[in-house]
């Protein structure tokens, strides 16, 4: 696989790289935490390190060095599509270079080679309750999958260390081939289980044979889908879903238990469920007005939400600080082919007057909206439904959770090549703190 020699012909550089640094430089600086980080949720302690990518405040993310108006100008595409193919952002996500249309290709047969999901899964996923989560199945299916691990497998049978990255790319690549027909079996059994789910067509990309599988003909969809993965999957290492998967790799546990625990951190309201949330906010609107309504009624609607304690799905960041590219790109997909879908023109008058609103309150450090205030909006339009039958909501985080899983095992290959420790903060205690204080 020329993607395997293209890392195993980095990493000893990388090694190297590492090693000097920590000789070189092992006891420098690179911040002070005091009491408010330490009892708030560490809001930029700067303690984990990655090269996949990084989150500036004000510009937002960028993958590998390039935003994401880059990665869509620079990143192969197919003929007669307009939004890269995701195996390129998966290339380059690992190796750290703008892939050949030929590389990116060579991502996406392999993808095709190792999608078979094994029967026993989608009985495990049967066999569970009408009123068990999308997400929870999602995790769980993930975490079914742990008996296929190549590294765990190589692990008992006396893997060297510097073979690990080997095995974890192995498990990554079988991991992600799967997630796109994971998530489609999903849907069918919670939304539509009398129709039968089409079978992968070996012949489309892995976002175009999502879309054949969710039996949607609409290549705008597949388009959607593309730009869906790509610009979920990566965050930098400190999000929640990141840093999960990366405290429970770092035990050695193989990338299936340790995307399953990022994944449940995922399925919470404040991290990738709030796409959920910002698409039921939206449909409370309409509900409420009965069609799109004005500035006024809506900044009223705002601050009603704000006064019975709820947060406004969608805005706001722990590290961002201005609006997240990531919204900006899914708003101009959306301005571009369905400027008069109701909800999506709403989404966008949000963006026009919920900042302010946030912004009144004194408190919200970042006012504006974050990926998720738009993604469902967008979602919906296709006419594909985050409830299930049972009213229970959530797929549209399985779709977060497809992409994330780009992002986390790549840092799991990455990890494992740098031989990244077991990660073990200290804690303290509360009189410690207060002795700190008075000292
Ligand atoms: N609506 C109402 N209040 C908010 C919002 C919001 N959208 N965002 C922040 N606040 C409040 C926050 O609850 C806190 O209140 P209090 O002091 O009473 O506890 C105060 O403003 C200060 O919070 P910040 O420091 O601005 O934000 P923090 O870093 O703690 O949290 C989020 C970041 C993302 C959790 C927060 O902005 C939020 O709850 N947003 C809504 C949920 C959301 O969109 N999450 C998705 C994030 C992206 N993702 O995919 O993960
Ligand atoms: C993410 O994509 O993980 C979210 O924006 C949350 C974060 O970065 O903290």
């Amino acid at each position: 696989m020329m993607l395997k020699e293209k890392l195993a012909g980095q990493i000893p550089a990388w090694r190297e790289r590492v090693k000097k640094l920590l000789a070189e430089g092992g006891d420098t600086k690179v911040g002070e935490v005091n009491i408010k980080q330490v009892y708030g949720g560490m809001r930029d302690v700067k303690g984990l390190v990655t090269d996949i990518s990084y989150v500036d405040p004000d510009e937002g993310i960028r993958l590998r060095g390039y935003t994401i108006d880059e990665l869509l100008q620079k990143l192969p595409l197919l003929k007669g599509t307009s939004i890269p193919l995701v195996g390129g952002l998966y290339y380059l996500l690992l190796v750290g270079e703008i892939p050949t249309l030929e590389e990116a290709l060579e991502v996406e047969n392999e993808w095709k080679a190792r999608s078979k999901v094994p029967q026993y899964v989608f009985d495990v996923l049967r066999a569970m309750p009408a009123n068990a989560r999308q997400m929870t199945m999602f995790s769980q299916a993930i975490l079914a999958l742990q008996t296929e691990s190549v590294f765990t497998r190589k692990y008992d049978a006396g893997l060297r260390k510097e073979d690990y990255w080997g095995a974890t790319l192995e498990d990554s690549l079988n991991l992600t081939a799967k997630l796109p027909v994971i998530a489609a079996f999903i849907y069918h059994l919670t939304h539509n289980p009398d129709k039968q789910m089409s079978l992968p067509d070996p012949t489309l990309d892995w976002s175009a044979n999502f879309t054949h599988m969710m039996g949607i003909q609409d290549n705008l969809y597949a388009e959607l889908c593309r730009l869906y993965f790509i610009i979920h999957s990566d965050h930098e290492s400190g999000n929640v879903s990141a840093h999960a998967t990366h405290l429970v790799g770092s035990t050695l546990s193989d990338v299936y238990y340790a995307t399953s625990a990022g994944m449940n951190g995922l399925a919470g309201p404040l991290h990738g469920r709030a796409n959920q949330e910002a698409l039921g906010w939206l449909q409370d609107v309409i509900q409420k007005f009965g069609h799109v309504p004005t500035e006024d009624q809506l900044r009223q609607f705002s601050e009603e939400t704000l006064k019975s304690g709820q947060v406004i799905p969608g805005y706001g960041h722990a590290v961002l600080r201005k609006t997240d590219p990531r919204f900006t790109v899914q708003l101009q997909f959306g301005k571009a082919h369905f400027p008069e879908d109701p909800i999506f023109k709403l989404a966008s008058l949000v963006y026009d007057v919920v900042p302010e609103v946030l912004r009144q309150t004194g408190k919200v450090k970042d006012p504006w909206p974050n990926v998720d205030a738009i993604s469902g909006a967008l979602q919906q339009h296709f006419g594909v439904q985050d409830c299930d039958q049972n009213g229970f909501c959530g797929f549209y985080t399985v779709l977060f959770g497809v992409s994330r899983a780009l992002g986390v095992t790549a840092n799991a290959v990455w990890a494992r090549a740098l031989n990244q420790p077991l990660e073990r903060p200290k804690s303290l205690t509360t009189a410690m703190l207060e002795r700190l204080v008075t000292k």
